[in-house]
């Protein structure tokens, strides 16, 4: 990688492209970071808009659970995330961490919702206008060298879903050790954890998402939800991450010591 590249992905570059991967909010331009630096100003999180209409994922995914999912599910980890990050400043100011551990707690957990489900919403398309289908291109290649096949990829990746144990998602992951994909699970939006990888599909397992339609039958849930995967934004996805490679194993020693 020549040094203007390397340069970009340093600055600014990198950290919107690192954002592009949620759709969230473009936060950290060079004249905000310099302002949050200086003014210890927090970031205010928001609820990023669904890309269509709520019953757009018809049959799929049922119009009411899309409204309460994002409506109140989705904003409830917003205010949660910029609650606990107020709380943690107030911390810092008055130099009282007799809360820490509680509001870290809630910071990671939130944190993690607001991230999985900014993913979740893009990286589903109504049925038959972006959403199905099979991947192509590098994505393609990418899960037939590391999975042996699309449907061993998604056998795997739905018992991982259906395996969850609780609340959780199941998750195909960026490595960035060897840039390979690979398939975990969370519980809850944040523990299982590994720090390593990124997400760049996930599906929500929590009941909330599917209990409406689908009752207790998580797995015909998992079964019907491949109808709407958008595979052009998975795919972009590994491609910002990609381009993100050389950049991050810099910052993580480690996963270069085998190249
Ligand atoms: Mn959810």
């Amino acid at each position: 990688m020549d040094t203007s590249r390397r340069d970009f992905l340093k600055t600014a570059g990198g950290v919107a492209a690192a954002a592009s991967v949620i759709g969230a909010p473009m936060v950290l331009s060079g004249k905000a970071h310099a302002q949050a630096g200086a003014a210890g100003a927090l970031t205010v999180h928001e609820l990023p808009p669904l890309r269509y209409a709520y019953d757009a994922l018809e049959p799929y995914i049922d119009e009411t659970t899309m409204r309460i999912h994002h409506d109140k599910h989705h904003a409830g980890y917003v205010k949660g995330l910029n609650a606990a990050e107020k709380a943690l400043a107030e911390a810092r100011e008055a130099g009282d961490y007799s809360l820490v551990q509680h509001w870290s707690r809630k910071a990671a957990f939130t944190g993690g919702g607001h991230f999985l489900h900014s993913m979740f919403w893009k990286a589903m398309a109504p049925p038959g206008n972006g959403g199905g289908g099979e991947p192509s291109g590098m994505l393609a290649d990418c899960i037939a060298r590391d999975f042996g096949s699309f449907d061993a990829f998604k056998a795997h990746f739905s018992a991982a879903a259906q395996g969850v144990e609780g609340s959780g998602w199941g998750l195909l992951h960026y490595r960035f050790l060897d840039g390979r994909l690979a398939v975990r699970q969370t519980e809850n939006q944040h523990k299982l954890s590994s720090w390593d990888t990124m997400p760049i599909l996930g599906i929500d397992v929590w009941e909330h998402a599917y209990y409406l339609k689908y009752r207790n039958d998580r797995g015909e849930y998992i079964k019907q939800w491949w109808n709407v995967v958008n595979w052009e934004n998975v795919a972009a996805n590994l491609e910002t991450l990609t381009g993100l490679h050389e950049a991050l194993a810099a910052v993580h020693p480690s996963s270069r010591e085998g190249s």
